[in-house]
């Protein structure tokens, strides 16, 4: 297709490096099968992985204080779904878009579905947006959407859910996600018990409205836009949500939405093991938020937390079906750069976490055995994986070099010139 990266592009740079991956490899293979492991297999399943790329994330992010627009800023959807596509062109893995309404939202008549088909990419979950006040919105939602006291002000939250539903359908996505930004700044502000009722209030009407086959996520967080409280702010209240509307309410955990040094990685298993963990939403932070590339600060939590979905997913735990998205904000970096070496950071995190021996982390744990425990998943987490990654991306039709073919390419520079800046685009600050 013309509009991407070329074919003839990838294939000459993949040449330039192949003899040498396929020594690697083949070095990799042989260390690996001294220890019973065939490398073929996590080939295979570097190739199967899947996560999905947020519409809102191939924009300029920003914080509240300033954003700087990059050059050839996406300016509508399908601008930001031809820059997506760039994306999984070269890592194979990001067919799945997550859709933001309504900063992407269609226009009337628009073929979204057919222009998203065209370059293999589909919708995967749609997100709603009651944490901003739209400019043609009637009632505000300063004090609050879903929970708010002011039944106008829900029934006005509920029907957007309604609506991007209804979007959703149309475009062929499978799930919904909501976050709130519901919450209290000063305390006695917000009622708490009060508030979690009205907001499952709201939420059943939104969960009735889910097509067939379709999940809801609910999304917590610690703080923010709110300081003092904010309606979800965990996942025991997010799993509390998700328990008691029904089935197909599942939690979503985003890893920026929690205190430094929490333990996400046991919130991850908790959740598994009550069955409500579903969606995800991965990035990495240092202090706080959601705003930095997953895997740039915290590779080893990063893989801890797969060596918990990877566990479960050996095991086959019932109800386990997990939405892998990414939800990051790009402030200094080019966008399409830093989600392709996020994705690529989560295959890793994957692969590493399939390399557990498992038999022995079990015993391990079973004999109080700390040491060979931490041993055996250090030996996981230090293996350099990185000839399968690019091995599972060659053979996929994607670029051994993801971000060095995407510079060779000039595809931003021609964006630059084609899209001209306009103030920047969508999403605004995120
Ligand atoms: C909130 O911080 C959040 O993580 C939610 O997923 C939103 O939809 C997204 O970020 C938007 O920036
Ligand atoms: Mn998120």
């Amino acid at each position: 297709m013309g509009f991407t990266v070329s074919d003839e592009l990838v294939a000459e740079q993949n040449g330039a490096g192949l003899a040498a991956l396929e020594e690697d490899y083949a070095h990799l293979g042989r260390q690996l099968g001294r220890r019973g492991i065939d490398i073929e297999r996590l080939t295979e399943r570097a190739m199967a992985f899947r996560v999905s790329v947020p519409s809102w994330g191939v924009g300029t992010g920003g914080t509240r204080f300033a954003r700087f627009p990059g050059p050839g800023e996406p300016r509508n959807i399908f601008e930001k779904l031809d820059d997506c596509h760039v994306i999984n062109r070269l890592v194979r893995v990001t067919p799945g878009i997550s859709l933001h309404i309504p900063w992407d939202k269609p226009e009337k008549g628009d073929e979204l579905k057919g222009y998203a088909s065209e370059r293999g990419l589909f919708f995967d979950s749609m997100n709603s947006n009651t944490f901003q006040d739209q400019p043609d919105q009637e009632l505000s939602y300063k004090f609050g959407s879903l929970s708010h006291t002011d039944p106008p002000v829900r029934k006005q939250a509920i029907e957007h859910n309604l609506e991007c539903i209804e979007i959703g359908k149309a475009l062929g996505a499978r799930s919904h996600t909501v976050w709130v930004g519901d919450g209290g700044n000063f305390p006695g502000q917000v009622h708490f018990r009060r508030a979690v009722d009205r907001y499952l209030e709201s939420l059943r009407e939104i969960y009735a409205a889910l097509p067939d086959g379709w999940r809801v996520f609910i999304e917590h967080k610690l703080y923010e836009p709110a300081f003092y409280s904010t309606l979800l702010n965990d996942w025991g209240i997010s799993y509390y949500c998700a328990r008691e509307l029904g089935p197909k309410a599942l939690s979503l955990v985003d890893l920026g939405h929690h205190a430094p040094n929490v333990n996400i990685e046991m919130i991850v298993a908790r959740l598994i093991q009550m069955e409500k963990l579903a969606g995800f939403h991965f990035n990495d932070s240092k202090y706080g938020d959601d705003d930095l590339d997953a895997g740039s600060i915290k590779p080893f939590q990063l893989f801890l937390v797969f060596n918990e979905l990877v566990e479960a997913e050996i095991e086959e735990v019932p109800g386990f079906d997990p939405a892998y998205m990414l939800d990051q904000s790009h402030n200094v970096t080019d966008p399409i750069e830093s989600l392709m070496t996020s994705a690529v950071e989560l295959v890793r995190a994957y692969v590493q976490a399939h390399l557990v021996d498992r038999v022995t982390l079990h015993e391990s744990q079973e004999a109080n055995d700390a040491v060979m425990a931490l041993q055996t998943l250090k030996q996981a987490f230090t293996a350099d994986v990185a000839p399968i990654l690019a091995m599972a991306r060659h053979r996929a039709g994607g670029a051994l070099d993801p971000v060095g073919v995407y510079r060779a390419s000039g595809y931003r520079k021609r964006k630059a010139e084609e899209r001209p800046a306009q103030g920047g685009s969508g999403s605004g600050i995120v």
